[in-house]
């Protein structure tokens, strides 16, 4: 097992200067222009002086109309003692130290700091929640920051834009599980988690039902997980957790554990946001493997806790040859046992341990989706990947997931391995097994799909 504890913190990539792409506040309508107008600001000062760039950012309009503005915040450890060198939007406090008016977005310095401060970088994103002018109320908002002397004194300059207003920011469109899945990076993750926090700060406690449920945040391996100050999971979107009514332990606070026996909101404290490594079970693999972890602090309803996620590492993926799926009474939740699946020469080998059932025979199938909530039905229909919408059995042309019949004996147990000639292993991965109150006709008729009826037992089949 490999574990550590690193800050980590990635900005876009190279910036082009000012001379190469001039951009106004007008223009501004993506990602790559903030951080060309920073930079064109950043140039601006050094060419023409403190004096005149701080009149320019408050009257030009080359710096001022549009979604964003300039801004230029000093850099110190007291962050109620920081100042505010230039800020348009309200010039008189220029000058003066933000102080209790921090209180509406002390986050905001809490990153500026943590970035040039302890982290020291020189330039980067950064995400928290601020109140927008246009609304009254606290938003999601990005900017990017560049570390600057003025006039003698460490500072950032900097613009951002609240999330609606710039494409490209945390879109949905953009920022999503499919693509993290797919496309795994530090950068990315951080990304996603970050736009995660942005949406708990936004929602609190109602925003968590998402984080945990929704497509855009919940795919295949990757989930989102929140922890609070004792490294309890208080919430995650694990798909085994569905199994065992609760949040499955993400990560453990012990001396060998990911946080070293530290406090996780000591971890939170000391980085904001840390990266996090050690080894988990991927639920869509059912394996243990390397997992690639960042967590971010962020406060809601007045409580610190982390959000986080991770991707697991592709080096670690098992053999692909055969499969345990657990077996869980639908109803009770109850573990009856569960079935090796194995690739052989005539077709997949479906070895069944399982007790707990009905005798006589069972319809079984593989059925479309990794999930057995409500009662099996969150399953969908049996797999049918040429879409032959027929139900032929395990000999004929119609769903691919028509099994052979499971027999079970009359102590309830199932122990008969069934053959299924034309399935793989690799057709059951990420997928699940059903076992139907009745038995299994090989046809539509008279009853449509084998007439199997209630679904009365399930298994995820992930690795
Ligand atoms: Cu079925």
């Amino acid at each position: 097992m490999t574990w550590g504890v690193a800050s980590a913190f990635a900005n876009d990539g190279d910036i082009v200067p000012c001379a190469d792409r001039s951009v106004t506040a007008a223009a501004v309508s993506n990602r790559q222009d903030i951080q060309a107008f920073v930079q064109c600001a950043y140039e601006y000062v050094q060419e023409m002086g403190f004096d005149e760039a701080r009149r320019a950012f408050n009257e030009d309009e080359r710096w001022l109309t549009g979604p964003t503005y300039v801004f230029v915040d000093e850099v110190t450890a007291a962050r109620v003692d920081a100042r505010a060198f230039v800020f348009p939007p309200d010039p008189s406090l220029e000058g003066q130290p933000w102080g209790p008016l921090l209180d509406a977005f002390g986050d905001y310095y809490e990153e500026v700091y943590r970035l040039m401060g302890t982290v020291g970088i020189d330039e980067g994103w950064i995400y928290y929640a601020f109140r927008n002018p246009a609304t009254g109320r606290d938003e999601p908002k990005a900017s990017y920051i560049k570390r600057l002397d003025w006039d003698g004194t460490p500072a950032v300059i900097g613009a951002g834009v609240y999330s609606r207003d710039l494409p490209g920011t945390c879109e949905p469109s953009e920022v999503h599980a499919v693509g993290l899945e797919s496309h795994p990076s530090p950068m990315r993750l951080a990304e996603f988690v970050r736009c995660a926090a942005m949406e708990l700060e936004t929602g609190g406690y109602l925003g968590i039902r998402a984080l945990t449920s929704d497509p855009r945040w919940r795919h295949q391996s990757i989930y989102l997980f929140g922890l609070d100050i004792y490294g309890n999971t208080i919430f995650t979107g694990d798909p085994h957790s569905l199994w065992y009514g609760g949040a499955v332990s993400e990560v453990n606070t012990n001396a060998d554990g990911p946080f070293l026996g530290r406090d996780v909101i000591g971890v939170g404290d000391a980085f904001g946001e840390t990266s996090l490594y050690y080894s988990a079970r991927n639920p869509f693999s059912g394996a243990m493997q390397d997992k690639a972890a960042f967590v971010k602090r962020v406060v809601i309803s007045g409580l610190p806790i982390l959000i986080g996620s991770g991707y697991y590492s592709p080096a670690a993926a098992p053999d692909m040859s055969s499969l345990t799926v657990d077996i869980h009474a639908t109803g009770s939740g109850a573990k009856l046992g569960s079935v090796l699946v194995e690739d052989t020469a005539d077709g997949a080998r479906f070895t069944p341990n399982l007790s707990g059932l009905t005798a006589g025979e069972h319809g079984f199938h593989v059925h479309v989706n990794p999930d057995c909530g409500m009662s099996g039905q969150n399953a969908g229909g049996h797999y049918d990947p040429a879409n032959t919408g027929s139900h032929e059995g395990p000999d004929g042309n119609g769903h691919l997931g028509d099994l052979p019949r499971l027999a079970v004996d009359g102590g309830g147990m199932a122990t008969v391995p069934v053959v299924a000639r034309r399935v793989r292993v690799s057709d059951v991965v990420g997928r699940s097994l059903m076992i139907h109150a009745g038995g299994d006709n090989y046809s539509d008729m008279p009853a449509a799909l084998g007439g199997g009826g209630a679904r009365v037992a399930c298994g995820i089949a992930s690795r």
